[in-house]
């Protein structure tokens, strides 16, 4: 596939500008994957028309995937998803005194026929992620990125295995399938 090729966009939507800070992590992911994006604040319940507009423009503008991060009575993601045949997934963020089980009540409890993917609360990193997994479906270079990734971060327990076995274990081998001992 030719490497100048752009890849196709991920649009984040938050519902409050309070939330960028649980959104943060997906640009960090993207910016790794080399996948596009675009971070806006839009709100199905104060600026339902924007959140609407947004959402049916998303895929003529090269949007594949939308990322909808909301707190409390998390509409956005569901009135997205109702103006577009994208695929939406929804972060419920933990913005009231309900910790983000009523934000992740509000995504998953979806009525049938409008679906939206519901993240674990303030998941955004794995929506990115998801995202890319999407993308990776008809994109030979972030399918690649993502393979990387995935071998870093396996490395990284890899790692992490032999600095606890060093620090913790006494016995004068380690015992790498952990079942050694007794
Ligand atoms: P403020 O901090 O602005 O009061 O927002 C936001 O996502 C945020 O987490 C508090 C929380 O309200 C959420 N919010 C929604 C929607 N719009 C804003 N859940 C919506 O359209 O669903």
């Amino acid at each position: 596939m030719d490497e100048t090729k752009k890849s196709a966009k991920v649009l984040v939507v938050m519902g409050s500008d309070s939330d960028l800070k649980v959104t943060e992590p997906a640009s960090a992911i993207l910016d790794r994957l080399g996948i596009p994006y675009e971070f806006r604040v839009a709100s199905a319940h104060r600026t339902p028309e924007m959140a609407v507009a947004l959402a049916r423009e998303a895929a003529r503008s090269g949007v594949a995937v939308i990322i909808a991060v909301a707190g409390g009575a998390a509409h956005l993601a569901g009135v997205m998803a109702s103006q577009t045949l994208l695929p939406v997934l929804g972060v419920p963020v933990a913005a009231t005194p309900l910790g983000g089980i009523d934000a992740m009540f509000a995504t998953a409890q979806m009525p049938k026929g409008i679906p939206v993917g519901c993240m674990a609360v303030g998941g955004t990193a794995n929506a990115a992620l998801l995202a890319a997994r999407i993308i990776a479906i008809n994109d030979e270079n972030v399918r690649n990125r993502l393979e990387q990734w995935q071998k870093e971060l396996r490395q990284k327990v890899r790692d992490a295995d032999v600095r606890v076995q060093a620090l913790f274990n006494n016995s004068a081998e380690s015992d790498p399938g952990g079942a050694g001992a007794d």
